[in-house]
């Protein structure tokens, strides 16, 4: 074949690429249009083959024909897949997203879990009456959990039996919030009033009770505290969680780090005093324990127990959500994250 007659059926091919070019609009079928020209059995890379049968001085002449050739169809398919993504991007944009519809699973919104709503109507309680709120470590040492609560070294509630230990007899999880008292005694200047509330951890295990809960403790140390202002302070605070009217009870009672200490009962909310399933026939709830800080206490934290005195309380915030929402038959609920009974609780 004559060198012209192949410049000639190339240039054919090349109008034949462009005309077709303008057809396709999907990227695929570009690529595949293209491979029809340029593929291993494409129509120009056939033709190509016909060089080899021109006269040598007019090879060099033909490949470069064919080189500028095979360019421009490359350069004509790299357009047209740009102009083809740049046309659904548009598409996409203008008719099949809409960003402005809700999603197809409904998304409630969330809420406060139940003892925690209780947690932050006692803080409020205790903030409004002067009290900062303190918290500390959950993993904390058997120094500020046990023994500058004055527990004597073979005291019980140190036994494995009652706590979790992560190295035995040295580091713990907390068993109440009182370390944040005593690290707040060591830290703060007087006077101090906190309330610390947190979880705590217990070796218990049974309907009534759970491995974790949680607490709120107080404390109050100053010049001339006596048991009166304690008696006070949780006759405010239980009038306003139980109502005016509550009858009070306090119990004498016994902790390592309280003397006097005391256990404070309120009427039973369901039978008033007449005694029900409730309060066990006795017509009383127990609520919390008090005392006044024990001169041990004071003085190993550096507190003059002559010139100072402080009065502690500590409740348990799950038995409060049990007494304010009637029918939670098990604490083993509020630790169970049940979506179906979160969800009954609103503040
Ligand atoms: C209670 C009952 C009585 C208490 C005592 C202290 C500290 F650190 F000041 F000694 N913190 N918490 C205390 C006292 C806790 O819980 C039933």
């Amino acid at each position: 074949m004559e060198p012209k007659d192949i410049i000639a059926q190339l240039s054919a091919l090349k109008e034949q690429f462009e005309s077709g070019l303008v057809q396709v609009t999907d990227e695929q079928a570009i690529r595949a249009h293209q491979a029809a020209f340029l593929g291993a059995k494409g129509a120009v890379t056939t033709l190509s083959r016909m060089i080899k049968d021109v006269p040598p001085e007019a090879r060099p002449e033909v490949g470069r024909v064919f080189n500028a050739a095979k360019k421009e169809i490359s350069a004509a398919v790299a357009a047209a897949i740009e102009q083809s993504r740049l046309a659904r991007e548009q598409q996409d944009l203008t008719q099949h997203v809409d960003l402005t519809l809700p999603g197809r699973i409904p998304q409630g919104i969330g809420q406060l879990h139940p003892l925690t709503i209780v947690m932050y109507d006692i803080v409020d309680i205790f903030t409004a009456m002067g009290f900062d709120v303190a918290t500390g470590p959950e993993i904390e040492t058997d120094y500020y959990n046990f023994e500058a609560l004055n527990f004597p070294p073979l005291h019980p509630a140190r036994d494995m039996q009652d706590t979790l230990f992560i190295k035995e007899g040295h580091t713990l999880l907390r068993t109440h919030t009182s370390p944040v008292q005593i690290r707040t005694m060591l830290s703060r200047p007087l006077p101090i009033q906190i309330i610390a509330p947190g979880a705590v951890y217990r070796r218990d295990d049974d309907p009534t009770h759970s491995p974790m809960f949680v607490q709120i403790e107080g404390l109050l140390v100053d010049q001339g505290v006596s048991f009166g202002h304690l008696k006070g302070v949780l006759e405010a605070f239980l009038n306003e969680v139980f109502g005016e009217d509550v009858a009070l009870r306090l119990r004498p009672s016994f902790f390592p780090f309280t003397e006097p200490s005391a256990e404070v009962d309120i009427q039973c909310i369901s039978c008033r005093g007449s005694g029900c399933r409730l309060c066990s026939q006795t017509g009383w709830l127990e609520i919390l324990g008090c005392g006044m800080v024990d001169p041990n206490v004071l003085e190993g934290v550096g507190i003059d127990p002559e010139r100072y005195t402080g009065f502690a309380f500590g409740l348990g915030i799950d038995r409060i959500a049990m007494l304010r929402y009637e029918g939670i038959t098990s604490i083993k609920l509020f630790y169970e994250n049940d979506p179906r009974f979160l969800s009954c609780f609103t503040r």
